[in-house]
């Protein structure tokens, strides 16, 4: 089994925003901004509503960069992570109930902060690429495994 999220990073040349999380899963880590993909949507839909509920952004472009699966070795169900890149919204940032955001320069990244796994990504991210990858988590802060490749195209 497994449960599908979304995840939108905002990024320019010079700089990306990042939500601190309030409460919940990751609570006190910066992340991009999504959630889970309910019942009927579709994933594009799931990834606007998200920026939008936790942002307050409307993606004017989006792009999907990677998809990443996520396992947690006393769990047997995985979550499967859509990654998107917006370049242009709409709106201002506004802090919500779930998400504080900020903004960081792209030299300036917080991945003491972010979760363990952004370090592995990031740097293809950064470069533009398309990437799938796969994470085995004994707990919220170690990595056992990981599997990580370029791709030309992503599903
Ligand atoms: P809500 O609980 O807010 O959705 N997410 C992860 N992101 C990273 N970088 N690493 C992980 O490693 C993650 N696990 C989940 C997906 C949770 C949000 O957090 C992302 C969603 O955008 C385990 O509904």
């Amino acid at each position: 089994m497994k449960k599908i999220f979304t995840l939108c990073i905002v990024q320019n040349k010079e700089r990306m925003l990042l939500g601190m999380k309030k409460r919940g899963f990751g609570k006190g880590r910066w992340n991009g901004f999504g959630g889970k993909v309910r019942g009927t949507e579709s994933i594009e839909e799931a990834m606007k509503r998200e920026l939008e509920e936790e942002a307050g952004l409307v993606p004017v472009e989006f792009e999907k960069k990677g998809v990443l699966e996520f396992r947690f070795q006393d769990d047997s169900e995985a979550l499967q992570v859509h990654l998107f890149r917006i370049e242009n919204f709409t709106g201002e940032p506004q802090e919500t109930e779930e998400m504080k955001s900020q903004w960081f320069s792209l030299q300036d990244i917080p991945f003491e902060e972010m979760w363990p796994d952004d370090k592995f990504w990031f740097p293809l991210f950064l470069e533009g690429k398309k990437f799938q990858g796969n994470f085995l988590f004994k707990d919220e802060n170690t990595i056992l495994e990981h599997v990580l490749e370029e791709v030309d195209s992503l599903v």
